[in-house]
């Protein structure tokens, strides 16, 4: 059996529930398709959410690694296509505000996701999900958390598959937050389940 680490985020921002942590919840330590899944949630912190992914990777020792994040605003599931070696943004939840800051002094412009991306979009949008592929994961602590696995895998030569993807609001943190496209929680959780058996 294979092993997944699946990774979601706490609430940040204007946003005062992430769908990514009821997700990861639900799927951890169910076994989907070739996969046991290690779900953790990562705190939205610039200092901590990449170490604590990066650990987590060192510990769980997995074959693929699949990030989630929210992107509210978003209508459909979008798979990263690339990480930049960029922070920037908006105050993380320690009241930390990066401008322009690399995430590595020296590091590679950018890492391409090694997930399925493609395949991801493909089988969402045959079971009725809309989903599409996104060429930027923002500078914010998404991007942070997917190129720092990306530069840690390429760095120890290990073999995992990494990357991220963006899902859309849950209806429930519509109703707090009214202007938001939402989807289902239940659509929301088949889509990952959807994606990891592409796996
Ligand atoms: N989404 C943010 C950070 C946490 C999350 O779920 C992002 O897109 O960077």
């Amino acid at each position: 059996m294979k092993k997944l680490l699946l990774t979601g985020f706490e609430p940040f921002l204007d946003n005062p529930i992430n769908p990514t942590e009821e997700i990861v919840k639900a799927l951890n330590g169910k076994t989907i398709g070739n996969y046991e899944i290690v779900g953790h949630i990562l705190p939205v912190d610039f200092s901590a959410s990449a170490v604590k992914c990066n650990q987590l990777i060192d510990e769980v020792q997995p074959d693929a690694v699949i990030s989630l994040g929210l992107a509210a605003g978003r209508s459909k599931i979008t798979p990263e296509r690339i990480a930049i070696n960029c922070r920037d943004g908006a105050e993380d939840n320690k009241g930390v505000k990066l401008v322009d800051a690399p995430i590595e002094d020296v590091g590679p412009a950018g890492y391409f996701s090694t997930l399925p991306i493609r395949a991801f979009v493909d089988t969402l949008n045959e079971a009725g999900l809309p989903a599409s592929i996104s060429n930027t994961a923002g500078t914010y602590l998404c991007n942070n958390v997917m190129y720092s696995a990306l530069h840690k895998i390429e760095k120890e030569n290990l073999d995992i598959i990494a990357g991220f993807v963006h899902i859309p609001a849950s209806h429930q943190l519509a109703v707090k937050n009214p202007r938001l496209p939402s989807w289902s929680s239940r659509d929301l959780q088949d889509a990952v389940v959807a994606m990891v058996k592409v796996l």
